[in-house]
């Protein structure tokens, strides 16, 4: 069905149809998009008939590789059961059951309840309601602010949208919710000051949280929000001694604590969760991407016993719910993903294999004239690009260079995605040595020709 169409077809026919997210549609017309036709373990080819490594994992989503039959079986075999109903109105099935069941015993000790929407977008904003509904609850209704990140990518809803940090999202469209507020992002390569270490920026990034508390008030201060590492910010990776010291903070002034695990969910970090990996206590996580490493849609938030006994001691609803919440395919898939996951021991493999495999491919990369630095934990990676590795000087028009080394990466069928000059990577659990050595040589080449595209711009 889907293959009726030639390629020169299927680009015209997408230009004239067809709007995507967070695309600038000029270009898209003038180019037309690539046509991704198949996916097999690490691989996708497009319509031309090209292989291409997906060093994005689809988008920091399809952690156990693409082709699946198991996962194809299971939403056939739940199809043929039950393909859909509601979870509302005291009504449940089987796969939410479990899939609820399984995610507690997965999830922090004391996250046991979840809450499901169908992308991170959604289980953010179900976060934020919760959150504040949790407050009024309580009986401190004043507590509404969340604080959160620049640069934090919390997705595109308003609300959610709101909550990131990211200028250009809030530019479009709609004012910024009131009763968010954004601190410092710990991007220790790009934001701290001459000669200070990764530790001294840590422990000063996290207590703009402190100074933020006191700023607005301890008493309207409802929550802080933070992805473990920030994704589509840049692959930042805050400094050892940054989580222990926002801990430290939200407990102090008993604020609840939000871990946006859209990314860092399902093994990336080589612990089901990060926050697990940073030693995190959330209140509440929100999942979503590699929850069924993206077969179908799927996403919640996993809430902690003393949010969900709020909750059950009000004798009223909660007036907040998605048609597609538990979605009994999604959840079958889900299901079946973490099976896989537990059986090909891949989160262990990502600490005793694909993480160091990361960070030894990336370290080769650290003398080229113009990388900045390389940067990685467990399977994310970045490679900043700078004129000037010395001063960390960039490159004039932010974003240009990284397009021109992502366009070069395209053209050698490997993608990796292009944040403004950082140039990031989130593979699949499942590449072996032989992937590594494959998107090792391809960076080589890319970064040589972009070194040679702005030779001119580079500090001698
Ligand atoms: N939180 C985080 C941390 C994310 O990375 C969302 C929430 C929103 O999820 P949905 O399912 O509503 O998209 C995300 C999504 C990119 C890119 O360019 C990243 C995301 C989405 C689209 C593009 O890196 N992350």
């Amino acid at each position: 069905m889907t293959n009726q169409y030639q390629s020169a077809q299927l680009r015209e026919l997408d230009a004239l149809h067809h709007l995507h997210p967070f695309t600038n549609h000029t270009s898209l017309r003038a180019g037309g998009a690539r046509v991704i036709v198949r996916g097999d373990g690490p691989y996708i080819w497009d319509s031309e008939g090209a292989r291409i490594l997906d060093g994005m994992a689809g988008l920091w989503t399809c952690n156990v590789g693409y082709g699946r039959k198991e996962l194809a079986q299971a939403a056939y075999d739940q199809m043929i059961e039950l393909p859909f109903y509601n979870t509302f109105f005291k009504t449940t099935h089987p796969p939410v059951v479990a899939l609820s069941r399984k995610l507690a015993e997965l999830a922090p000790a004391n996250l046991n309840q979840v809450l499901y929407g169908s992308s991170g977008s959604e289980a953010n904003d179900a976060a934020i309601r919760l959150i504040r509904h949790y407050w009024a609850l309580k009986g401190e209704p004043k507590r509404r602010i969340i604080i959160s990140r620049k640069s934090a990518y919390h997705g595109s809803t308003i609300a959610a949208g709101s909550m990131g940090g990211m200028s250009h999202v809030h530019a479009h469209s709609y004012p910024v919710y009131e009763g968010f507020r954004h601190i410092i992002d710990p991007y220790w390569y790009g934001e701290s000051e001459d000669g200070e270490s990764p530790e001294d920026f840590g422990i000063r990034a996290a207590r703009a949280l402190e100074d933020e508390i006191l700023a607005v008030g301890p008493e309207n201060v409802a929550a802080f929000a933070g992805e473990p590492v920030q994704g589509a910010g840049g692959v930042k990776i805050a400094p050892e001694s940054y989580w222990p010291e926002i801990q430290r903070i939200v407990d102090k002034y008993g604020i609840l604590l939000l871990a946006d695990e859209v990314i860092t969910g399902f093994g990336r970090l080589g612990t089901w969760f990060g926050s697990q990996h940073y030693g995190i206590r959330p209140n509440l996580i929100t999942f979503a991407k590699a929850a069924t490493s993206g077969y179908l849609p799927l996403s919640g938030v996993i809430v902690d016993d003393k949010i969900a006994n709020v909750l059950m001691a009000h004798d009223d609803d909660f007036h907040h719910g998605y048609t597609f919440a538990g979605h009994p395919v999604a959840c079958a898939v889900a299901l079946k993903n973490l099976e896989i996951m537990e059986q090909e021991k891949l989160i262990a493999r990502v600490n005793e294999f694909t993480g160091p495999a990361l960070a030894k491919m990336l370290a080769k990369f650290r003398d080229h004239p113009i990388v900045g630095e390389v940067r990685s934990v467990g399977l994310l990676g970045a490679i900043e690009l700078v004129a000037d590795k010395s001063t960390r000087r960039r490159f004039a028009d932010p974003g240009r260079v990284g397009l021109i080394c992502r366009d070069h990466f395209f053209r050698e069928g490997f993608i990796m995605r292009a944040v403004f000059d950082t140039m990031v990577t989130a593979p699949p659990l499942i590449w072996t040595q032989a992937q590594f050595d494959e998107a090792g040589a391809v960076i080589q080449r890319a970064l040589d020709h972009t070194l040679n595209d702005v030779a001119r711009e580079i500090a001698a």
